[in-house]
């Protein structure tokens, strides 16, 4: 059995994605990153970087002691190997994958959690226009990285349906607050529409939801504590005694 350490955001729900699309039998552990969760010394223990999902294999592939990792690329890799599926054995193919992959994780989803972030902000904090002109230039720039990829292309690597779309699928539901327009990006919206309608998609993107919260209709003390809670974090001290 999997155990996802999961809150329903773009991030974890890339893992559900691909765990429906598999029809893996996973269970949610929920990390409530509204109330710390990620902070806790066990959720640590497998997830040093304090963010969420994270995931434990009780059942590894080679019969040994459960398997634990963060990032969602790092899961996502793993479950596909588990698999065998959506992600192609062939050098070529696998590596292709990878670097969409990889681009996913080091490009759409930092810059559109940072978009997100500024747009949401307002002005209690100055003035951001630089900040969200920057991040909203960046995922449109990214937006239409995508579009080129599959103005050719059924999928980001091909005629495969791989992890690499998966994985590249949530972080675009939010068009709209991340400040773009579709019509834009024609063949990234072929694409989009179709992942959208795939059940495996639509279970994956549902996961969890019954845990969702509607920041907006929070009141004000309780926006203010999220914001303690979560932004401007700085270094956990390392504890007394290690190698010098
Ligand atoms: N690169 C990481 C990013 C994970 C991430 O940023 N998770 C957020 C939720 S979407 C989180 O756990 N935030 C907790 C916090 O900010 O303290 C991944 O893809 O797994």
């Amino acid at each position: 059995m999997i155990d996802l350490h999961y809150w329903p955001t773009p991030n974890g729900k890339k893992v559900t994605i691909l765990l429906e699309e598999c029809g893996m039998p996973y269970r949610i552990v929920p990390c409530a990153i509204g109330q710390g969760d990620q902070f806790k010394d066990a959720f640590l223990e497998i997830s040093p970087n304090n963010r969420m999902p994270a995931m434990v294999d009780h059942e590894p592939a080679d019969g040994g002691a459960p398997i634990a990792l963060f990032e969602s690329g790092a899961i996502m890799m793993y479950l596909a190997e588990k698999a065998d599926a959506f992600y192609p054995q062939e050098l070529r193919a696998r590596h292709e994958v990878n670097q969409w992959l990889i681009w996913q994780m080091a490009n759409q989803g930092p810059k559109s959690g940072e978009c997100g972030h500024f747009r949401r902000l307002g002005d209690s904090q100055g003035d951001q226009s630089y900040a969200i002109r920057r991040f909203t230039d960046e995922v449109n720039r990214l937006y239409g990285v995508m579009n080129n990829r599959l103005y050719d292309r059924r999928y980001l690597c091909g005629d495969e349906y791989t992890i690499a779309d998966m994985i590249s699928y949530p972080w675009t539901v939010g068009w709209e607050n991340q400040g773009q327009d579709l019509a834009e990006f024609p063949y990234f919206e072929r694409w989009f529409e179709e992942l959208g309608a795939r059940p495996g998609v639509q279970r994956g993107m549902a996961a969890g939801s019954e845990l969702s919260v509607d920041y907006s209709k929070l009141p004000e003390e309780e926006i203010a504590r999220l914001r303690a809670l979560l932004y401007n974090q700085r270094a956990r001290p390392a504890p007394e005694g290690g190698l010098l």
